[in-house]
């Protein structure tokens, strides 16, 4: 079956941060691309896989890098679908210059920012589904789903912090 979604990375490096990226989109069914494709290093490749990906199939292209965090502006400036860059959380500056340089984009070239740290990839995910379920009605059901459960897990531990101090 063809991917809808992809994974990209500017080094193998950045792999462990993001699997449960990979996780969250096969827990709803949503199998994805995963590769390393570096805007500095690797840059015929990663604008050539920009260039083809809707083509392809592809619907929605995640992007991580870390330090000067260039891969998700250079693959949105080679395609017309929807690129969500996460910025990782590298030494020495532990994020912020690759927040400051996925985030700030010029006008006509949009890049969805996520979160640093944890979240971020996590939600990248969660987005990339959501854009999906604009026009997938099953895949909408299972978010909604996954809203429920995850409320219904809040309100237990809520409940459970209640008695434990009362
Ligand atoms: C970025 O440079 C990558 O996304 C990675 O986070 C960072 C360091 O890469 P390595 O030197 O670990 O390959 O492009």
């Amino acid at each position: 079956m063809t991917a809808r979604v992809a994974i990209l990375m500017g080094s193998d490096s950045d792999l462990e941060r993001l699997l449960p990226a990979v996780q969250t989109l096969r827990d709803f069914g949503v199998e994805p691309t995963v590769r390393v494709l570096s805007a500095h290093r690797t840059p015929e490749q990663a604008t050539g896989f920009a260039a083809q990906a809707r083509e392809n199939g592809l619907q929605v292209l995640l992007c991580a890098a870390g330090g000067a965090a260039h891969l998700a502006g250079v693959i949105a400036a080679h395609t017309t679908l929807p690129v969500l860059g996460i910025p990782l959380d590298n030494p020495p500056l532990g994020g912020m210059d690759a927040l400051l340089a996925t985030v700030q984009m010029p006008g006509g070239v949009p890049v969805g920012t996520l979160g640093v740290g944890r979240g971020g990839p996590v939600n990248a995910a969660l987005l990339a589904l959501r854009i999906l379920a604009v026009s997938d009605a099953e895949l909408a059901a299972r978010l909604d789903a996954f809203r429920d459960q995850q409320r219904d897990k809040v309100l237990a531990k809520d409940a459970g912090l209640t008695s434990k101090l009362s």
